[in-house]
């Protein structure tokens, strides 16, 4: 006996294999919170404590966030004025303004603070279908506000959230002209503690001209193995640093943003089996030229992800749908290549893929109902929110 079941339903479960994994008129049992049954209604013998009728509605997987700066205070609508009046992202942040502007108030801010802006945003991801999300500390860059942002992190609700530890997101202001002695404070006492306190899934860092080089980010890398835990970096945004081969040197879990990547960092990441997340609310709110290597990534068949990159200063976005839109429109992934990167990819690029991400037996009940004819239409129709239900397995 199944503990509920949707009848009548067209399931896009996202499997390889097949157009969206799709099974028209099929069923979905749950039980235990876990997925307990996916298949035709033709094939279905079962029976549930509680039927749904689904009335032919598509029921995807709930949809992952797997890159968010969703904690941190104030926000940066004054410098997006200073760059539609011409500044640059590169030159607010050298003039001590960007990342470090949200790190003064960060600091400042108290943690019920924090928590209460950080969940108040969240309704939007739970409102357009989203189940788990990723979230990143980084406007902290010391050990009191670092540890603080990913408290707040693991106290929201309503979604599943995994923490990521981005101490070296750029150079605090006191550590002026010593990143390594910055790099030091990082990975001798800041990512020990989190590690200790149980705050962090994944380690990030953003190797660029404008924060941390690839020989300080190898340090942080090395770091977070010796504590067993995985990582992502931020690679190739501004500029080829041969990000994505330092991702693939340290079997990273996912290599984000990527505009700038090399074919030769593209191979790498294939057979190191790590995730492009690619961003297309930064790239829109920056109004950046250079598109990321779509035709290399599939080319060598390195799975796309998607996220918001949810933060205050280069993707305001706070619209899970949105960023499919966005990935059709100006990246020009298919709309099924857009719905995968947000479910099954995303799961993969947190190292989820086991459990999330799919409509499979044995997988967390997590799924979204949407008032769509066809899986496409998620994508197609920009600023509209057909999500109809969400269902959320209460295991983390
Ligand atoms: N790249 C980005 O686009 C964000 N962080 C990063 O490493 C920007 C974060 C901010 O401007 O607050
Ligand atoms: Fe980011």
């Amino acid at each position: 006996m199944h503990d509920a079941a949707f009848l009548n339903a067209s399931l896009a479960t996202m499997r390889e294999g097949s157009p969206y994994g799709a099974i028209r008129d099929g069923v979905l049992a749950l039980t235990d919170n876990l997925i307990s049954w996916v298949g035709p209604r033709t094939e279905w013998r079962g029976k549930a404590r509680e039927e749904h009728d689904a009335r032919g509605a598509w029921i995807t997987p709930g949809l992952v966030d797997c890159h968010t700066h969703l904690v941190y205070a104030g926000n940066r609508a004054h410098e997006f004025e200073l760059r539609l009046k011409g500044a640059t992202y590169e030159e607010i942040a050298r003039a001590g303004g960007g990342i470090l502007s949200t790190v003064r108030a960060t600091r400042a801010a108290a943690e019920d603070d924090l928590l209460e802006s950080a969940q108040k945003r969240l309704a939007q991801w739970q409102r357009e279908g989203a189940t788990l999300i990723e979230v990143k500390s980084g406007y902290g860059l010391d050990r009191d506000t670092e540890l603080k942002m990913l408290r707040v992190a693991r106290r929201l609700s309503g979604l599943s959230v995994k923490t990521t530890f981005l101490g070296a997101h750029t150079l605090p202001e006191e550590y002026k002209g010593r990143a390594d002695q910055y790099i030091e404070l990082v990975c001798a006492e800041v990512l020990p503690e989190a590690k200790k306190q149980g705050l962090v899934d994944a380690v990030d860092a953003f190797c660029e001209r404008i924060a941390f080089t690839p020989q300080q980010t190898r340090r942080v890398f090395e770091k977070a193995r010796a504590l067993g835990l995985p990582v992502k970096l931020h690679a190739d945004q501004l500029s080829d640093l041969n990000g994505a081969a330092l991702a693939a040197e340290h079997r990273a879990l996912s290599a984000d943003h990527m505009e700038f990547s090399s074919e030769g960092g593209i191979a790498a990441m294939k057979a190191a089996g790590s995730v492009a997340v690619l961003l297309p609310g930064a790239f829109y709110f920056l109004r950046e030229k250079q598109l990321p290597p779509i035709e290399a990534l599939r080319r060598h068949g390195v799975p796309i992800a998607l996220a918001t990159d949810h933060n205050p200063g280069s993707s305001p976005l706070s619209s899970p749908l949105l960023v499919l839109s966005m990935a059709c429109t100006l990246f020009r992934l298919t709309p099924e290549e857009a719905l995968a990167g947000m479910t099954r990819n995303a799961a993969r690029a947190l190292g989820m893929q086991d459990s999330h991400g799919t409509l499979e037996a044995g997988k967390q009940a997590d799924l979204a109902l949407w008032d769509i004819g066809a899986p496409a239409e998620l994508a197609y129709a920009f600023g509209a929110n057909p999500c109809m239900k969400v269902v959320r397995s209460p295991r983390r």
